[in-house]
């Protein structure tokens, strides 16, 4: 039976020295390729002996490490699910998606053992293990018992690798179905399509809980053998002064827009570098444009969703193969990646000319498999001939480049992370005096977009901001909660006396930008 687990082709890909430095930490450790083989089949093992079927899944909730890392490939390898969960959740956020998603592990860091072990035995989770940064917890002393030999669980292509929680265009989160096949397609297409090559290193500075820096950045080393500098957290003078030792940066806006603001980043700075890769955002033409000025490389911004993984990307070289230019525009997102279908349609589904500005849809081996256990919402997301509906809005050029101008579903990017306007109003809602709430993205010079929340009191009820906003703290993610709140006695309608969220962007709009 043919081989399609992921893991295999990321092995395959390992260099014939296996005693190679494979990950260097910004504390100063390094791991050899033959660390994370024995590492990742050590825990391979220990799942496998914990007799859950395959396909379970494993949720993972734990500060950024190479045992994470680990971790994800050892799930990979013993054909089960991972489902990594950002580290600012708190309780009854990770109450939804183990109820959604029913792990049979949760792995968590050992400073909220108490709390994560109770929700996920009350779910019926039956393994909770500790893994935190300082490479202590019982993941690791469970697994040190097992064997360093493995054999990589044979997946087909439509088996499913991991499960990302997102919300796409309602509230409540769904769970991400990607396949084997979904990423290694993505990540052996990139290989090339990104010109990566022998000798190339990889900064990684982002989270492993999401798209961007689980799969893109980590694929994207581990399939061309390629060591990664991995920084335990996004620091713009670490970046800068690791340029001189790497090749390939990845990030989203914001971690540019910080670098910029740093003296120490020179063209001699990055000299030393290849690529610069940018996307989860847009990424503003003035960022762009100061990029070019300040160290002579063009950023490479491309175009994903945890449900496609990479759509669209700006070219790295001229390229017969793909019929596209050599030329990185910014403000675009560049061509649809080879493999992918994109098309611009109007709201009654009819094929837009050229330039015009409509609903994207897409098509291709990197779309996902639907939403975990809602049929009728992956279907509705999905057009008869079989289009993923992105919920983004955008226009092709003559050229062939991709624009997104917007978003029809309701929701924020802050600093690279999804905030869904409709959660928070709903925590807002079902605070005591609330009569309605509307949350909007407004422009921020760091974030690029953060969450301002305006609220109406119930007849007769003063409501305090503050403490509206520490009630949310108590509740959500911290990088959720509204940079701003305001009482008013009334929200903007139109005809059908919807909140017109258009007309309280307008007016906050300035609120951040000097
Ligand atoms: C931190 N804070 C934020 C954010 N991050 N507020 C709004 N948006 C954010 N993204 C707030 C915290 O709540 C806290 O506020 C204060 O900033 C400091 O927190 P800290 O964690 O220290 O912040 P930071 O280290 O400065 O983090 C900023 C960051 C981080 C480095 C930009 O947000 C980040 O790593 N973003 C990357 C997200 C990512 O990987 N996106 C890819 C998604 P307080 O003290 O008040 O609590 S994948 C995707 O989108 C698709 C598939 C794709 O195309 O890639
Ligand atoms: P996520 O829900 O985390 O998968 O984020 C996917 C969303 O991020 C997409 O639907 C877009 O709205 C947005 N996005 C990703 N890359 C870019 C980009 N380069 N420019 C603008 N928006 C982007």
């Amino acid at each position: 039976m043919p081989q399609h687990n992921l893991f295999a082709a990321l092995r395959a890909a390992f260099p014939k020295d296996l005693d190679a430095v494979a990950v260097e930490t910004d504390n100063g450790l390094h791991y050899s390729w033959r660390d994370l083989d024995r590492a990742s089949a050590m825990m391979a093992n220990l799942l496998q002996s914990l007799e859950i079927p395959q396909g379970s899944r494993v949720a993972v909730q734990v500060e950024k490490s190479v045992e994470a890392m680990v971790l994800y490939l050892a799930t990979l390898r013993a054909g089960m699910v991972f489902l990594p969960l950002n580290t600012a959740y708190q309780s009854g956020e990770i109450e939804y998606f183990v109820g959604n998603a029913e792990p049979a592990v949760v792995v968590c860091s050992s400073k909220n053992f108490g709390w994560v072990s109770k929700i996920a035995f009350k779910a019926g989770t039956a393994h909770v293990f500790t893994l935190d940064d300082d490479r202590t917890g019982s993941l690791l002393q469970r697994a040190a018992h097992h064997s360093d030999q493995h054999t990589t669980v044979t997946q087909q292509a439509d088996d499913l690798a991991a499960i990302l929680y997102t919300s796409g265009t309602t509230g409540r989160s769904k769970g991400a179905m990607l396949t084997h096949g979904n990423m290694r397609s993505n990540a052996v297409m990139l290989k090339d399509y990104w010109g990566w090559q022998k000798g190339d290193v990889l900064i990684h500075a982002l989270p492993i809980f999401h798209v961007h820096g689980l799969f893109v950045a980590i694929h994207g080393a581990l399939i061309n053998g390629s060591k990664m500098i991995w920084l335990s957290k996004f620091d713009p003078k670490l970046v800068i002064a690791k340029m001189r030792q790497a090749t390939v940066f990845m990030g989203v806006p914001t971690l540019y827009v910080r670098m910029l603001a740093e003296p120490a980043l020179t063209r001699e700075a990055a000299q030393h570098m290849r690529l610069f890769i940018a996307g989860s955002a847009p990424l503003l033409i003035e960022t762009f444009s100061e990029w070019i000025e300040r160290t002579g490389h063009t950023i490479l911004e491309r175009y994903g969703m945890s449900e496609t993984v990479m759509l669209t990307s700006n070219p790295y070289a001229a390229d017969a193969r793909y019929g596209q230019q050599a030329e990185r525009r910014g403000g675009t997102v560049g061509f649809p990646l080879p493999g992918v279908s994109l098309r611009v349609l109007d709201d009654a589904g009819q094929a837009l000319p050229v330039g015009e500005i409509g609903g994207i849809q897409v098509q291709g081996p990197n779309v996902f498999k639907g939403y975990w256990r809602m049929p009728e919402k992956t279907k509705e997301e999905f057009t008869a001939d079989g289009f993923f509906k992105t919920g983004d809005v955008g226009k092709v050029d003559a050229r062939g480049y991709v624009t997104i101008v917007g978003r029809s579903k309701d929701l924020i990017i802050s600093g690279g992370y999804n905030v869904y306007p409709a959660e928070i109003e709903g925590y807002i809602n079902d605070m005591p005096g609330v009569a309605e709430s509307a949350v909007v993205g407004v422009p921020h010079p760091d974030f690029g977009e953060v969450g301002v929340a305006v609220v109406i009191a119930k007849a007769g009820v003063t409501l305090n901001a503050d403490t509206l906003i520490a009630n949310l703290k108590a509740q959500l993610a911290n990088f959720k909660i509204p940079k701003r709140c305001f009482i008013v006695n009334e929200l903007p309608r139109n005809t059908m006396s919807k909140v017109q969220k258009n007309l309280l962007r307008e007016q906050y709009k300035s609120l951040f930008m000097a």
